[in-house]
């Protein structure tokens, strides 16, 4: 059955949230010890029996999309202020970023204390796991696309690596949401043609080449953008057709569990929509004030404005 644009908009924001709070139970373990306790990606899925909460990845989500649903745009001042009536640090936030929300949140000058942590920005995942809604809203836009992944890190991250990392996954969102087929090579011909460095080409060049889940490790499993955002997307291109096994691939490789399933789940949710998550996992995530059923509303609420957007650029084009 075909999947709607709207299923493709929940999928993403559902599948990020279930692949974070799947991954959060297990970030930070080594592969080797996962191993040792599930024998597969099966046995991952059948483990959970209660209620699974999302992590910082899901919560800064949130802000982003909140952003683009209320003004169509992301603007530097209304994403810093969506982080800070977003922010709940036991959701478990990167260290940089806990620091520059802290520093927004007393208006302080929150560059000066970016550039003071980490000298040139942080290269972390942070705004690559936090970029999907730009994949989604401007996936027919690639010149906005690009801008707009760019603008949404700029707050937290302003190391070239952790931009670029953001440019992928939203380019890697947007590619799978335009169409209803998945053609890898082209997949990955288009992501590696939108690289600025040589350490993501490669990167990207060597997951596009990977053929069984054992060579994913290669690529690594860490909370580095470059160590993380190339794992992610070969994760949903060796199972474009099974969400459950995107996922679990890159939970199973321990490190930044939650971070490499919220990204992979992403794409795999904006590709086979928000129906095609196994519902015992859906069923338990947190149904909390922005749990599942604020998510699925703020992906319908994205969706619209989606839609007005479409509506207005036609009206523009005919004058
Ligand atoms: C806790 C040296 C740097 C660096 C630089 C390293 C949550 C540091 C989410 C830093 C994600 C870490 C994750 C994370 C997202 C970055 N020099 N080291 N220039 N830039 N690092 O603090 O939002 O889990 O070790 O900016 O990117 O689930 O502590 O946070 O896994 O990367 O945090 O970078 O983190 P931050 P973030
Ligand atoms: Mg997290
Ligand atoms: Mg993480």
């Amino acid at each position: 059955m075909a999947v709607s644009l709207e299923q493709r908009f929940q999928g993403s924001l559902l599948g990020l949230a279930v692949g974070d709070a799947l991954g959060g139970r297990f970030e930070a373990q080594s592969a080797e010890h996962l191993r040792q306790r599930f024998s597969g990606v099966e046995s991952l899925i059948n483990y959970v029996t209660d209620e699974i909460w999302y992590t910082d990845d899901t919560q800064m989500t949130i802000a982003l999309a909140e952003v683009l649903a209320d003004q169509g745009e992301i603007l530097e001042e209304s994403l810093c202020a969506a982080f800070v009536g977003n922010y709940v640090p036991s959701r478990g936030y990167g260290r940089g970023a806990r620091m520059v929300i802290e520093a927004m949140e007393e208006g302080e000058d929150y560059r000066a204390v970016a550039s003071k942590y980490f000298p040139g920005g942080s290269y972390g995942n942070g705004a690559a796991m936090r970029v999907a809604p730009v994949g989604l809203f401007f996936h027919n836009d690639e010149a906005m696309l690009l801008e707009q992944a760019r603008q949404s890190a700029l707050p937290t991250h302003v190391h070239p690596l952790g931009i670029e990392g953001a440019q992928l996954i939203a380019a890697a969102v947007a590619y799978v949401t335009r169409s209803d087929e998945f053609k890898r090579d082209d997949f990955f011909r288009w992501l590696i043609s939108l690289c600025q460095s040589e350490e993501y080409r490669e990167k990207l060049t060597a997951a596009s080449e990977i053929k069984s889940t054992e060579q994913l490790a290669g690529l690594g499993n860490g909370i580095e953008a470059l160590e993380s955002v190339p794992t992610a997307i070969a994760s949903f291109a060796l199972s474009p057709e099974s969400y459950a096994e995107t996922i679990g691939n890159v939970i199973l490789l321990g490190g930044d569990a939650d971070t490499l399933a919220a990204m992979a789940g992403a794409i795999s949710g904006a590709h086979l929509g928000v129906d095609a998550i196994p519902k015992q996992l859906l069923g338990r995530l947190e149904e909390s004030p922005k749990g599942k059923s604020y998510l699925l509303s703020l992906a319908s609420r994205l969706f619209l404005k989606y839609q007005l957007r479409l509506a207005n650029r036609s009206i523009d084009e005919r004058t």
